[in-house]
């Protein structure tokens, strides 16, 4: 975490972009002229609240590490080696840890500061309850230990294949290494190392798989004294975790403020994207009346003005306008560069129905031109072919506009997150940063 770091400068952007997102999210006036919306200043308060907090998480610069498992893997001694203390309750009885527990570790290095959180089994807590809290832990943390003892089971599999999924860093820890012999551990590190996805990319690395064993079981000596008497002494052999100890401080000398900046981008960029959905579903009647007015412009132009190219710039204006009135009403930020390449995209997307519009418009609009030429030149029935195509090309047209609309407020649903210092461009520069063996570039 040094400032000669490659990545303090991206580190700077990210401070700056969520400090802009925080700003144009708390004024009211970004929604123009549109009076304030109470029902929605009500919806997006916990969005707000978890944007803030995401600028607060890079400011104090503390790294969460979280503990995941199923019950009694030994998460909780985990921690407790990791501290070299036995602060939390550990127990062979399944479900010893009933909340999620934080405690603030701070390495001999004494450089970074790390909360390690302490969570219950996986497989404790019912159903939904489980995998809210489970899914709040993980979206907070910048690390995830993955605790595992054992052979690998179905319900850990597709715990690990979500947190894949959510580009979470993680470490594989096999605990309990004191149970097997030497033989038998070689041959699970290999088998964790095939593991893979549906894609049947591997899930782990080598050197993100750690062996070892927090809480060796005690040693039951039998002691024979002098006089031929028996004597039962229990030994506690020391945790065997210094690999896993020094695998994290590597992780975070390396790679710390970079995972703390993806992190709470990423916790941004969920809050943006909830704030866009929640104003694009309140807003939903004005935004009908917007697409319809454009829809409408669009038809008449095409309709009444004679001459093609005209057609053609004038729609393409209508449409333009059309998204930044919506963006605007949403209050989402857009410029009008991201507006062209929003209408680029919804024309590729919305592809050969749009063409065909671009089409008509040409051919009609030629028809129409030479048409409106003869009639001048006294040709009478050069009038009604005018009329006659002019209300064809005009409701395509009309028709075009409205599909674009409505593909534009899925769009901006989706992307409010782009733009230079939109959360999505940062973290892909982070990403892009890090070097090919770093925890961070596997998340790619
Ligand atoms: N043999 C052996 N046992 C261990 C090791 N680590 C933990 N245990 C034992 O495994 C049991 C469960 O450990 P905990 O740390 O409470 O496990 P947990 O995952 O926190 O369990 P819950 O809180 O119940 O979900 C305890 O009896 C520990 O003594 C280890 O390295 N070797
Ligand atoms: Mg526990």
């Amino acid at each position: 975490m040094t400032s000669k770091s490659p990545t303090s400068s991206l580190y700077s952007l990210a401070r700056n972009s969520l400090q802009q997102s925080i700003t144009w999210y708390s004024s009211n006036r970004r929604h123009w002229n549109y009076p304030p919306n109470l029902e929605l200043q009500v919806a997006v308060k916990d969005d707000l609240r978890i944007l803030k907090a995401a600028a607060e998480k890079l400011e104090q610069q503390v790294i969460k590490i979280a503990a995941f498992g199923l019950v009694s893997r030994g998460k909780s001694s985990v921690i407790n080696a990791l501290l070299g203390q036995k602060i939390l309750i550990t127990g062979p009885i399944n479900g010893v840890t009933k909340w999620p527990k934080s405690i603030t570790w701070i390495p001999s290095t004494g450089k970074i500061q790390i909360e390690l959180i302490d969570t219950p089994g996986l497989d404790e807590i019912n159903g939904e309850i489980r995998a809210n809290m489970a899914k709040e832990i993980s979206q907070q943390s910048d690390l995830i230990l993955f605790v595992i003892a054992g052979d690998i089971t179905r319900t850990e599999y597709l715990a690990l294949l979500e947190l894949r999924k959510s580009k979470k860093p993680l470490i594989l820890v096999f605990n309990k290494i004191d149970l097997y012999p030497e033989t038998d551990l070689n041959s699970i590190y290999q088998q964790l190392q095939q593991l893979s996805n549906e894609m049947k990319k591997p899930l782990f690395s080598p050197d993100e798989i750690v062996l070892i064993s927090a809480e060796p079981q005690p040693i039951n000596l039998r002691i024979e004294l002098a006089d031929g008497t028996i004597k039962e002494e229990w030994e506690y052999p020391s945790p065997n975790i210094e690999l896993l100890q020094k695998k994290i401080l590597n992780i975070l000398n390396q790679e710390g403020k970079a995972l703390l900046a993806l992190n709470s981008l990423n916790q941004a960029k969920i809050a943006q994207k909830n704030i866009a959905r929640k104003t694009i579903e309140i807003r939903n009647k004005e935004a009908e009346e917007i697409i319809w007015k454009y829809a409408k412009y669009k038809a008449l132009i095409v309709a009444v003005n004679p001459i093609a190219i005209i057609d053609i710039i004038g729609g393409l204006i209508t449409d333009l306008t059309m998204i930044r009135a919506l963006a605007r009403l949403y209050g989402l930020p857009i410029t009008s560069y991201q507006a062209g390449n929003l209408w680029q995209t919804i024309v590729k997307s919305l592809g050969g129905l749009l063409l065909a519009e671009i089409a008509t418009t040409m051919i009609l609009g030629w028809a129409k031109t030479t048409s409106a030429i003869s009639s001048l030149w006294e040709n009478p029935s050069g009038f009604t072919t005018l009329a006659s195509t002019a209300l064809a090309q005009g409701s395509i047209a009309g028709y075009g506009s409205y599909l674009v609309g409505k593909t534009a407020q899925v769009y901006l649903e989706n992307g409010c997150t782009w733009g230079n210092s939109g959360v999505d461009t940062i973290m892909n520069e982070i990403i892009a940063q890090m070097p090919p063996n770093s925890i961070i570039s596997r998340l790619i």
